[in-house]
Formats: C-alpha cells, sequence, structure tokens
C-alpha cells in the first residue's frame, strides 16, 4: 500500500490542478524541455514559438505558460490582452540575455545594408533592438529571405554559426552568447553514445557546438528533432538536446519500439527545471507569477511579425 503513495499524491495533484484550470477559465501551456510530470498536467505541449502562436487562436482569459521568461514575454507580446502566469518567474534563460546594446549599436554604425537577427529566445528588450526574429526552426529560411546582404546574429553563436554556414551567401557577423545547457555537451560524452549504439542516428540541436554538430547526421530544432524521430525507420536514435524532449518522443512513438539516448548526464536546463507540478498547483491556486506587458510592446512584436512574413514566404 505504502508504495502506491506517491502515485496517490500525483493523482491528488493532477485533479487539483484540473479544477484549478476550470475554475480560473486557464490553459497551461508548456516546453518540451520543462519536467515530464509537469508536461503531463499541461493542456498543450510545444517550442516557445508555438505556444504564443497557439496561445492566440485559444479563447481564454489566462494563460499559464511552464517555461522561461523570454517564453512567457512572447506569449503576453502577442496576447497583451490577457493575463500570463509563470509558475516559477525566477525561471529564466540565461542566453536571453547575452547580447549588449552597445555591440548592437556599434555594428549597425559600421555596417552597411545590415539586418539584426534575434533569435526568440531573448527578452524583449533585446527584441526591440532587432529587425526581425527567428527561431530554431526556420532562421535558415528567414536569414535567406532577408533583403539585406549583412546579417548580425545575437545571442547564440552556435546556432549563428550554424546558419552562416547554410546561407553562405549571406555575411553573418556572430556574437558571442550560447546556452550553458547544450554548451556543456561534449564530444566525447557523443562518441562514447556512438560506439556503444553505432546504428543510431545522431540528432542535434543547432545551439550545441561545432564539434557536437560535426557528429550529428541531423540538425534541428526541438519540434524538427521530435519530427524526424517519429517519422524515422530507424530503431535508435541519439538526441543532442535537453533530455525533456524525451517525454513527447515516448508519446509520439508509443508501441514503435525505438530507443532513444542521451549523452551522460543527462542534459537538463536547471531553469526549466524550476518548473514543477507544485508550482503549477500553487500558481493556479494563487493566481501569481504574472506576466507585465514590457515596455514599448509595439516595438518588441515588429520584428516577431517580420518573421511571420518571411518564414510564410
Ligand atoms: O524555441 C524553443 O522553443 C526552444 C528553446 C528550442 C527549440 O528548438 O524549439
Ligand atoms: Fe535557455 Fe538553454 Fe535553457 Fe533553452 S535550454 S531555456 S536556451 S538555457
Amino acid at each position: 500500500m505504502e508504495e502506491d503513495q506517491p502515485r496517490r499524491d500525483a493523482e491528488g495533484l493532477a485533479e487539483k490542478v484540473e479544477r484549478l484550470k476550470r475554475e480560473r477559465g486557464a490553459v497551461v501551456l508548456a516546453h518540451y524541455y520543462v519536467p515530464a510530470e509537469t508536461q503531463r498536467l499541461a493542456d498543450y505541449v510545444g517550442d516557445s514559438f508555438y505556444l504564443a502562436r497557439l496561445a492566440k487562436t485559444l479563447d481564454v482569459p489566462v494563460f499559464v505558460l511552464c517555461g522561461v521568461s523570454f517564453m512567457a514575454e512572447s506569449v503576453k507580446l502577442l496576447n497583451p490582452a490577457r493575463r500570463v502566469l509563470m509558475p516559477e518567474p525566477a525561471a529564466d534563460c540565461p542566453m536571453a540575455h547575452m547580447v549588449r546594446r552597445e555591440d548592437v549599436d556599434r555594428v549597425r554604425a559600421e555596417v552597411e545594408d545590415l539586418a539584426v537577427v534575434a533569435y526568440v529566445n531573448t527578452t524583449a528588450e533585446v527584441k526591440r533592438w532587432a529587425d526581425v526574429c527567428v527561431t530554431s526552426s526556420n532562421a535558415i529560411k528567414v536569414v535567406r529571405e532577408l533583403p539585406e546582404k549583412n546579417v548580425l546574429f545575437i545571442p547564440d553563436v552556435n546556432l549563428g554559426r550554424y546558419v552562416a554556414e547554410q546561407v553562405p551567401e549571406k555575411n553573418v557577423i556572430l556574437n558571442r552568447g550560447y546556452c550553458p545547457t547544450h554548451n556543456k555537451i561534449g564530444v566525447a560524452q557523443v562518441e562514447a553514445l556512438e560506439l556503444a549504439h553505432p546504428d543510431a542516428l545522431v540528432l542535434a540541436h543547432p545551439e550545441c557546438t561545432r564539434e557536437v554538430l560535426d557528429e550529428a547526421d541531423f540538425i534541428g530544432s526541438t519540434k524538427q528533432i521530435i519530427e524526424r524521430i517519429a517519422a524515422g525507420d530507424e530503431r535508435e536514435f541519439i538526441v543532442l538536446t535537453v533530455v525533456g524532449v524525451a517525454a513527447e518522443i515516448a508519446r509520439r512513438t508509443e508501441g514503435q519500439g525505438k530507443r532513444v539516448f542521451f549523452p551522460e548526464p543527462a542534459p537538463v536546463c536547471p531553469n526549466m527545471a524550476m518548473v514543477t507540478p507544485e508550482k503549477l498547483l500553487a500558481c493556479l491556486g494563487n493566481m501569481t507569477g504574472e506576466v507585465a506587458l514590457p515596455e514599448d510592446p509595439q516595438r518588441a512584436v515588429e520584428p516577431l511579425e517580420r518573421m511571420l512574413e518571411l518564414a510564410g514566404r
């Protein structure tokens, strides 16, 4: 009987979350990188841009965003009339801040025919310095479609370098930001996995270092990695991104007998890891962690809209 206690507690928590969602008129949105137990309580799970755009189509007064601040900010920017709550307001993405205004201003002053391209993993303030945003799913397409010859890519050096290699007709100037979690995945860990699973397909997120990307058979965003695994004939996969994606891969490949391997120790984003089921419950109960509309929201939305226009061409 004792052993069933954790399961009963989890069921009790899930029931409370469901009841509060109904009472508050709230929809829970979760990123693939938050813990699997939190994803299980969400109404929708996806990448940051999917969640922000999806919110526009849902007629509810409150969103609870299980993820990091730039994601909640994006939901708020695209849905300014709705309340957006974060179960853990301190969950922030360090890379979202890894660019200095003076560096952007200097390049703007020195380089003509320039577009400043900001990864969506940035604060609203950084988005206001940019001409266009990109996600890891559409960065190559959007940069290719730009009329400008020169591109300053902020903040991620790894995604920026990967895009530069794929779009050689552009002159891409890189910045020095990086994701501490993806940066920590080392070639030695990848080689150990390849030795243990020689037939496995290697899939990597473009936030990984160049040396790790060189090992990959497939490079893509979380969504692209998940879809490639779900659609593939292969039986084994080595996945080089945050281990949270395992939950969605398991949902999408149920019964197919596919095996997925992550580096050891498993890549965990410490900020995403803070978004626990208990904090989601408390957030819904107390309606805390509300995200304010960022300053000059129109200017921050412009690069997001420009991205949609270019990505849709
Ligand atoms: O944009 C996102 O959601 C992130 C952080 C990664 C990805 O590849 O989807
Ligand atoms: Fe930021 Fe990296 Fe965490 Fe994504 S995994 S939220 S880029 S720190």
